[in-house]
């Protein structure tokens, strides 16, 4: 299938639930460009939604569904003398052959041919709370259109949230997305290996000043972009030893010394797709026994949690079975002393693992690396359950997993120091990370070129 038709057909999805919803129209913006400072802008990022609609990532550009089907189409016009700066522009007397569009017009055009789109339409839909200003930029050509209802037009009476229909779509990836995701999957893989060796290669043969954390951050951002990455898919974590209990922290300057770990989550993006991996390895190349014994119930947590990946289980199932492992492996360890913890079901139902695991275990990822898509099943009823805190709610129960679904497995343990915390194990943080592809029988870990297992880890950097 060529790429213009996968486009057109999540178009003509998107015409086909406005359809369903009782007609209307959607309009689209794609991201804006934001200055950096003086004569500079930030690395330039098209929208999600318009990209996965259109393929094509000019700024300024717009896109118009009809609930008939008929799409348009604004893009920047083109401009010999922009163009000599800042590059060739599609134009939109090409747009309609190039990106299957039905009609398409200069952005310059939008205030115009707006308002005649919206007029004598149901209801207008539009992505709500992604693009600063745009509700009022609709007022305002809705405005035009009831300007113009004593000649009997008609003004559209809803609004409705474009972002539910585009979500849902976005959560299961067709064939075109998942051989992308494959592709970043890998090269972020690769990266990791090179990470991890050139840190154990550095910390045998010293340079001046040490190993430092960004030394490894160029590592990863190197080969991103050897292998056509655009850009890292979000801000790379490296973290040098206690620095890896900071759940946010971004590779700094930070020195890297043998006996240590590091936390590196990192992963690039390529074609507009994300992709999101987290390893920790021994800086020098080799684990010590304090560090090995919580890494492998780390491991231990993840083979769970992938085990309990696949169709009919819930989003919620992997968390589960990650938790209960690394909860026994916190009992297990003197983590949480059991004289005063009990066992590990009481561990999860005090959630006294908190202390040392206080993130959850996956997320959706896609073109965001967060990505879009319900968490709860669609049309279930709310049923008792407990909120973060172990509160009492009522909310529905999350999301049964089916092919296409795409998410994380992300389990970890961080330990700070503390009073009943036993000494050796104070400073290790380990998170392991892999990006599962939800199949027909189980699901693909789309990331495992880079091992997870700890003799493999060390075989690979002593190598
Ligand atoms: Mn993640």
């Amino acid at each position: 299938m060529s790429t213009t038709t996968i486009y057109q057909k999540r178009r003509a999805a998107v015409a086909r639930a406005l359809k369903a919803a009782g007609g209307g129209i959607a309009l689209l913006p794609t991201a804006r460009e934001y200055p950096r400072n003086r004569d500079t802008d930030f690395p330039y990022r098209h929208d999600s939604y318009f990209y996965y609609l259109t393929g094509f990532d000019e700024p300024e550009s717009w896109l118009v569904i009809d609930a008939s089907g008929k799409t348009t189409l604004f893009c920047r016009p083109k401009d010999l003398e922009r163009e000599i700066w800042d590059g060739i522009r599609l134009g939109p007397k090409a747009a309609p052959g190039r990106l299957g569009v039905d009609a398409a017009f200069s952005t310059e055009a939008l205030d115009t041919q707006m308002p005649a789109l919206l007029a004598n339409r149901k209801s207008v839909w539009f992505p709500f709370a992604t693009h600063e200003g745009l509700d009022s930029r609709v007022d305002g050509w809705l405005d035009k259109v009831r300007a113009r209802v004593r000649l009997g037009d008609e003004c559209p009476q809803s609004h409705n949230d474009l972002c539910g229909v585009l979500d849902e779509m976005r959560l299961f990836k067709d064939g075109h997305e998942i051989a992308i995701l494959r592709r970043a999957g890998k090269i972020s893989a690769g990266a990791h290996v090179r990470a991890m060796q050139t840190s154990a290669a550095m910390l045998r043969n010293p340079v001046k000043g040490g190993l430092r954390e960004y030394h490894l951050e160029a590592e990863l951002l190197h080969e991103f972009r050897r292998h056509g990455s655009q850009f890292p898919a979000y801000t790379s974590i490296v973290a040098a030893g206690a620095n890896a209990c900071v759940l946010h922290y971004r590779a700094g300057d930070a020195e890297l010394k043998a006996g240590e770990l590091c936390l590196i989550d990192a992963g690039c993006e390529l074609d507009g797709y994300a992709s999101d991996i987290t390893r920790t390895f021994p800086a020098g190349g080799t684990f010590t026994p304090a560090q090995r014994r919580l890494y492998d119930i780390v491991v231990q947590a993840q083979y769970a949690a992938v085990k309990a990946t696949k169709p009919g289980k819930r989003f919620n199932d992997p968390h589960e079975a990650a938790l209960r492992v690394l909860a026994q492996g916190m009992l297990d360890t003197g983590l949480l002393a059991k004289a005063k913890h009990g066992k590990v079901d009481d561990v999860l139902e005090s959630g006294a693992y908190r202390q040392f695991y206080m993130h959850r275990t996956s997320h959706w990822m896609g073109m965001d690396v967060h990505d879009c898509g319900d968490y709860t099943e669609p049309g279930s009823k709310p049923r008792p359950d407990k909120d973060a805190m172990g509160q009492p709610i009522m909310r529905k129960p999350s999301r049964i997993l089916r092919p296409g679904m795409v998410m994380t497995i992300e389990p970890g343990l961080y330990v700070r120091p503390g009073k009943n915390v036993p000494k050796e194990f104070w400073n290790i943080g380990i998170r392991i990370e892999d990006d599962a592809l939800v199949t027909a029988k189980g699901c693909e870990l789309m990331t495992r070129g880079v091992p997870v297992d700890g003799d493999e880890i060390e075989r690979l950097m002593v190598g």
